[in-house]
């Protein structure tokens, strides 16, 4: 039998635009560095890397791209960041993740192009490191474009949200935890707070390592 090793838990945040995931993400992860865990905040896209920057672009309208091509784009900014990010956990940092490979599926295939089906859109994913746990922040579309609504970037129409939100119910899994994120700020930071420490014991104590979509 493998000997078990200690190490980081990645605890990644999902949901809709303006559900509260950077509030969230950001509150656990002073959280967790002030209960003497070692943990830091990431988040997908990365827009500091070359392709991150192609991807900040492409958000922004500044650039178009064929959306098969800025899907793989996404799905590459991840993967170019995936031995950094499996080194990190190995070394005993707990990465707490602002979006991953569920957003890239749900928002890809919330274009309804002819081909880009939620099928294809998990390919470039597989083999990508599985998060221990997902927060899934669960917020109506209504709800959280009434957070001062939208912003300018090119997702951030309630039609495309709301196809999002529908796309996230298709890919969630029995593991998941879905926190109802119209509660306060601190009612929902509690619930995250549970699971996270949990994650945080269980890869403490050696938990093995999963593969998407294993
Ligand atoms: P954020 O920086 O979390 O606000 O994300 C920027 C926007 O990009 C947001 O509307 C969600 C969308 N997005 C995030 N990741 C992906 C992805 O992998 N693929 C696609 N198509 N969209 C994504």
């Amino acid at each position: 039998m493998a000997s078990l090793v200690a190490r980081g838990a990645f605890i990644l945040f999902e949901g809709v635009d303006r559900c509260g995931k950077t509030t969230q993400s950001t509150k656990l992860v002073e959280a967790l560095k002030s209960s003497g865990v070692n943990a830091e905040l990431w988040r997908y896209p990365d827009r500091t890397t070359s392709m991150g920057q192609m991807i900040n672009s492409y958000l922004q309208s500044k650039t178009e791209m064929d959306d098969g091509a800025i899907h793989l784009l996404f799905a590459a900014n991840r993967w170019e960041k995936r031995a950094a990010m499996e080194a990190k956990l190995a070394e005993g940092v707990t990465l707490v993740v602002d979006r991953y490979s569920y957003s890239g599926v749900a928002f890809t295939a919330a274009k309804g192009i002819p081909g880009l089906d939620l099928e294809w859109c998990k390919s470039p994913e597989v083999g990508l490191l599985r998060p221990d746990a997902v927060l899934y922040l669960n917020m109506p579309v209504e709800a959280a474009a009434a957070r001062g609504g939208f912003g300018e970037e090119r997702y951030e129409t309630s039609d495309l949200q709301k196809a999002v939100r529908a796309n996230f119910d298709k890919l969630r899994e029995d593991w998941w935890t879905i926190v109802d994120a119209t509660g306060t700020v601190d009612e929902v930071h509690a619930a995250c707070r549970a699971v996270a420490d949990d994650a945080v014991a269980k890869c403490v104590a050696g938990a093995p390592y999963a593969r998407l979509w294993d």
